[in-house]
């Protein structure tokens, strides 16, 4: 019978345990003002818009929909004011909310818990207005609506001090007071931020005291057992001026362009007394995750403008690298390893002569561009020729030669440094001669650099050296092949040394040369080099003597002065000054008669001697270089001897002289009017 007793008694609590779980638990006191809710599932909330209460007793403000709200109020009207005239009441509320946006660190817009005269919030907008105000409303004291913000986002127009604090509104979304999210450590009263859209359910406190009228608001993370002591927000604002006699108390929120939703997991409410509290294990729980959830949007959007950049900045970086690789890149052959010391990286010639740069070109020859430059680490002033070829055949020898001749220490030589090859181009590397070519002297604008007869004199004496080294005094026989002022350089002491030996051919003694090719110069070619196409050291003999004129007379082998049908030979006109006993006419006129008679003279017979048509009747270079020491007098000119040159003319050999057998660059040089 006990039994019997206790059983109704039991179900009494039992059911008033249900009910209190999930409906409204009225506790009789003041207008019975005082509810809690530890989830929604049975709850009577009038809903609008996107809220809706899930079957987890999860209140859903806003679903996902971008740019939406929504609403859900306590049912019944409060009355919060006992007289017309009254005060309001005190009165105290609690929520738990939590915010799931896609993002971690990001979401739109918020919600509010808000005490309004109506639940009529058609008007309202979303987004920025959070579902309590529209554009023309806002602020107006006649909306009557007090209001907690937590405000997911930065709006400058309202005054928001971010894009995560909670504040306190009177009537719009200005707040009267704001703060960021997060609470005061009871211990030390230090301040620990909270992210409101965290996906951790959090609870606020919301303190109204009329007597003081200060509203005071206060969050904590949902595990903290206890409220803390200091408020987050505070402000002084009666809001018995605000709030209407009869009023609704309810959440709004609303969404921006992010896909956020807004959850409310349990309420409370109280007049005159604090604010229920919640049973904790009842509480509904926050979904997860997102049902769409991503990770972040700093990795949704910054990951892959990164992921583009780094993918750029590689591309860039490859791009550079294959580009310094094709830049920098040579043709290296095996057989090159005994050539191994005179090699020279391109990377460091192209750095040398500042990527051969225009303002380094020294000159345009017959093969290529020579550029000046300084080698990065030994500081060495140098010339580089960029001698373009297309084939590999011969490349072997032809290396060989110019490393043997680079060997050569003769100071009537350019010294050749070295070399380089790249894909169709072999680069050659000269010691820099810095007072330029004779050939600019000679044949230069400027009259004020005119050589003198001294200087001219050890000039031709010197190449005669130098010449003589190549035919005679070296292991093997060279031919230069392309003798002629532009291939005379002057070192600083204004010394001739002979340049340029892309031509040379080296073949032993004795050995009938094997030459495929004419190259040379016309006005310097002998006769019969354009007719047999042998080099041979008479021939360069015979270019020699074109140049010994050239150098004596100011004038070029080929004069192109007058008309293109009467070209004028230097040599017709030498002999003509000869035959009438004037040869002093002969000499440069710019010396202005300053030179010596009897060297002029020699220099004259020297040039015309080595200038015969006919190979055997030239001197050889050992000869030529006794004339001009003064140990051996040269033969004199025969009239007959001259005669016979004047007869061999040069003009019909120049015009039979096939084009396609000279070089670009001797055609160039007729072309640039020399
Ligand atoms: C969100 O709520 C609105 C209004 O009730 C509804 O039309 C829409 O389908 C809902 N969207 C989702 C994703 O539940
Ligand atoms: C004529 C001429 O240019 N002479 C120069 C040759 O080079 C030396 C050294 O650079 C200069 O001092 C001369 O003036």
């Amino acid at each position: 019978m006990a039994m019997s007793k206790m059983a109704p008694i039991s179900m009494f609590f039992l059911k008033l345990l249900l009910i209190g779980l999930s409906a409204p638990q009225f506790i009789a006191g003041d207008d019975n003002h005082r509810f809690v809710y530890s989830g929604f599932a049975d709850a009577s909330l009038a809903l609008d818009g996107t809220a809706s209460v899930m079957p987890s007793g999860l209140l859903e403000l806003t679903n996902g929909t971008a740019m939406s709200m929504g609403h859900a109020f306590y049912p019944a009207p409060l009355r919060l004011r006992h007289s017309p005239n009254g005060m309001i009441q005190s009165f105290s509320a609690s929520f738990v909310f939590g915010i799931i946006s896609i993002y971690y660190d990001l979401s739109s817009q918020g919600l509010t818990m808000l005490v309004a005269q109506s639940k009529d919030f058609t008007k309202a907008m979303p987004v920025q207005y959070l579902g309590l105000v529209n554009g023309s409303n806002n602020g107006n004291t006649t909306n009557h609506i007090f209001a907690v913000e937590l405000d997911t986002w930065q709006n400058p127009e309202f005054g928001d001090i971010n894009n995560n604090h909670i504040g306190i509104n009177i009537n719009g979304l200005a707040s009267v007071k704001s703060h960021p999210a997060g609470f005061f450590h009871d211990q030390n009263g230090t301040f620990k931020n909270l992210t409101l859209s965290s996906q951790e359910a959090m609870q606020v406190w919301v303190d109204y005291d009329r007597e003081k009228t200060q509203i005071d608001v206060t969050m904590a993370p949902l595990d903290m057992a206890t409220k803390p002591q200091q408020p987050t927000v505070s402000a002084r604002y009666n809001l018995s001026v605000v709030l209407t006699d009869v009023a609704y108390i309810g959440f709004s929120s609303s969404t921006g362009r992010i896909d956020a939703r807004h959850y409310v997991l349990g309420w409370s409410f109280a007049v005159n007394s604090p604010a229920p509290a919640f049973n904790l294990t009842m509480l509904p729980k926050l979904p997860r995750h997102h049902p769409k959830g991503r990770q972040s949007w700093v990795l949704e959007v910054v990951l892959p403008v990164a992921t583009a950049v780094i993918l750029l900045s590689l591309g860039a970086v490859a791009f550079i690298l294959v580009r310094r690789h094709f830049r920098y890149s040579e043709v290296r052959d095996d057989w090159e390893v005994e050539f191994g010391p005179h090699r020279f990286l391109y990377k460091d010639l192209y750095h040398a002569t500042g990527g051969f740069e225009d303002k380094n070109l020294l000159g345009v020859g017959g093969f290529g561009r020579v550029y000046k430059g300084v080698l990065p680490r030994s500081r060495l002033k140098i010339a580089v020729k960029r001698v373009s070829h297309d084939s590999k055949q011969g490349m072997k020898e032809f290396i060989a030669e110019i490393v043997s001749i680079g060997r050569l220490q003769n100071r009537n030589l350019v010294p050749l440094l070295g070399y380089c090859r790249r894909k169709g181009e072999l680069l050659l590397v000269y010691e820099y001669m810095p007072n330029g070519s004779l050939d600019k002297c000679l044949h230069g604008k400027e009259d004020n650099t005119v050589l003198s007869w001294a200087q001219r004199f050890q000039i031709i004496k010197g190449i005669a050296s130098g010449l003589l080294y190549l035919h005679e005094e070296w292991e093997k026989v060279v031919v230069h092949r392309d003798i002629k002022a532009s291939n005379v350089l002057l070192d600083d002491e204004m010394n001739g040394r002979l340049g340029d030996f892309g031509l040379a051919r080296l073949y032993d003694h004795g050995i009938d040369p094997q030459t495929t090719h004419v190259v040379g110069t016309i006005g310097y070619l002998a006769p019969e080099l354009a007719r047999s196409g042998n080099a041979t050291p008479p021939t360069d003999v015979f270019s020699f003597g074109m140049f010994v004129l050239e150098v004596i007379c100011g004038q070029r082998p080929v004069n192109h002065q007058n008309t293109q049908d009467s070209q004028l030979m230097l040599v017709d006109w030498v002999i003509d000054n000869v035959q009438k006993e004037s040869f002093c006419d002969a000499v440069d006129a710019r010396l202005k008669g300053r030179f010596d008679v009897g060297e002029a003279y020699l220099t004259i017979k020297i040039g015309l001697l080595c200038s015969h048509p006919f190979a055997n009747a030239r001197p050889s270079m050992r000869q030529v270089m006794q004339y001009l020491d003064g140990e051996i007098e040269p033969p004199e000119l025969s009239s007959e001897a001259l005669v016979v040159m004047q007869n061999e003319g040069f003009e019909p050999y120049i015009i039979s002289y096939p084009v396609s057998t000279t070089s670009i660059g001797t055609m160039s040089h007729i072309s640039e009017g020399r």
